[in-house]
């Protein structure tokens, strides 16, 4: 059965350019958020998030006819749900959303809908979906109880791209497509195959959610590994970075590079998905985690090391009116984006733990975030350049790479991603 109509429930980094993306291939979407200026913000043809490409995409869509958002769920074929997975205390996921957004599809199903799970959740949340689902819909069947003959399939299809490359991602990279039975899966591939690509590999539910939680629990073990050695060569005297790029030229090591934490949504998070259900086999996924969380805080006492030495080297000097500079506030480089970001943990410690002036440089935003108002400033690179003590390089974004280092041979510096040896 063709897909006529399909509708995508969570408007967010995901949903959005994926709704996009359906709509671009002439299918009628329907964008479904509970925020009314997400909702305000699509209808008029714009976007109210940060992605290249995206804008362009999304007003051609609702130009067309083809995209429109809504608060409220409509009747579609095919329901995708790309809703937020965090964590609540003690690092347990929180699926209020998932349960959320099954209650507000529940009321418009119909027999032969699909439902697919993009949110990347722990294992298990697939079959908990389907048990919310037909609590809510006694009248219709679901795959735990009729297999491939329920009235609606189910599966989970994890996203995988890469924020600021999201548009490229979503049509080139394979997509792992866990089905309840082979009929969601196929029914599922044959959807995503409207403008995926990639590869559609097939397996099923609780795999393909244990694969998305292993992509990142593995990009981060990695990292923990480079932040791990950032310490150990800090305390040897020898540059991680050179260490690095030697070990790297064996041909099968390939490590990752040390920086102020790990950031974003998904790497500080997903590896907690799989530590919770698993607490006792996942020691090293919770070591990883905690080496990358500590991170920031070995960074703020090399900062009030480094403060020490310029008052021994100034004596003429006081504290209050030190002016140090952090460099960038992003959770990885050359985006805009500051949640959950090292950086940002970082600045807020230190204008609350020092007595030092904080000023910031951050290229890719216009103004502060509330949390840093009134507390620092943002300057240009120049007037940093100019008037620092101590430059702080927190991401390695491209303007940063590119400064002429003569600039800074001035400064004391504390250099996080090692762009400034
Ligand atoms: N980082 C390092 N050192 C490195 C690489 C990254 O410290 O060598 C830091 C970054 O600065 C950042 C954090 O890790 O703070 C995460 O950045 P990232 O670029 O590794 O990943 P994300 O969070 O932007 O996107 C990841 C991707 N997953 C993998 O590469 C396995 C993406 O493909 C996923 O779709 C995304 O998570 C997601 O949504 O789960």
């Amino acid at each position: 059965m063709p897909f006529k109509t399909i509708s995508v429930i969570g408007l967010g980094y995901i949903g959005l350019p994926t709704a996009a993306m359906f709509a671009s291939r002439k299918i009628n979407v329907i964008g479904v958020d509970i925020n009314q200026h997400a909702v305000d913000t699509i209808n008029r043809g714009e976007i109210h998030i940060v992605e290249p490409e995206l804008d362009a995409i999304v007003s051609r869509a609702v130009a067309s006819g083809h995209l429109k958002a809504v608060t409220t769920p409509e009747p579609a074929d095919a329901f995708l749900i790309a809703v937020p997975t965090p964590f609540k205390e003690e690092y347990q996921p929180d699926l209020t959303y998932i349960e959320s957004a099954c209650h507000a599809i529940a009321p418009v199903l119909k027999k032969g809908d699909l439902i697919i799970l993009e949110s990347t959740s722990p294992v298990g949340t697939t079959e908990q979906m389907a048990q919310w689902l037909s609590a809510a819909r006694p009248d219709l069947s679901f795959p735990q109880t009729h297999g491939e003959d329920a009235d609606i399939n189910l599966a989970h299809c994890p996203e995988r791209v890469l924020p600021g490359h999201v548009v490229r991602e979503l049509v080139a990279n394979d997509r792992v497509i866990g089905g309840m039975t082979p009929k969601c899966s196929a029914r599922c591939v044959d959807l995503y195959r409207i403008f995926v690509e990639g590869e559609c590999i097939i397996t099923n539910a609780r795999t393909a959610e244990m694969a998305k939680l292993t992509e990142n629990s593995s990009r981060d073990v990695s990292i923990a590994f480079a932040n791990e050695l950032s310490l150990i060569c800090d305390k040897l005297d020898i540059d991680v970075w050179e260490l690095i790029s030697l070990a790297n030229r064996h041909p099968r090591v390939n490590i990752l590079q040390p920086g102020p934490g790990v950031g974003g949504h998904c790497i500080a998070v997903d590896p907690w998905f799989i530590v919770s259900k698993t607490p006792e086999e996942a020691r090293l996924i919770r070591t990883a985690r905690e080496v990358n969380d500590s991170k920031p805080e070995w960074v703020i006492g090399k900062i009030k090391t480094t403060i020490t030495d310029f008052l021994l080297a100034n004596p003429q000097r006081n504290a209050a009116d030190i002016k140090l500079a952090c460099f960038g506030l992003a959770f990885k480089p050359d985006i805009d984006d500051l949640r959950e970001s090292p950086a940002m943990a970082i600045t807020s410690a230190l204008t609350k733990e020092l007595p030092v002036q904080v000023l910031v440089v951050e290229p890719n935003i216009e103004s502060l975030p509330a949390a840093l108002v009134n507390r620092v400033e943002l300057i240009e690179t120049d007037t940093a350049l100019n008037i620092a003590d101590i430059i702080v390089l927190l991401v390695d974004h491209k303007e940063f790479k590119l400064l002429d280092k003569a600039l800074l041979q001035n400064k004391l510096l504390v250099d996080t991603k090692g762009i400034w040896r």
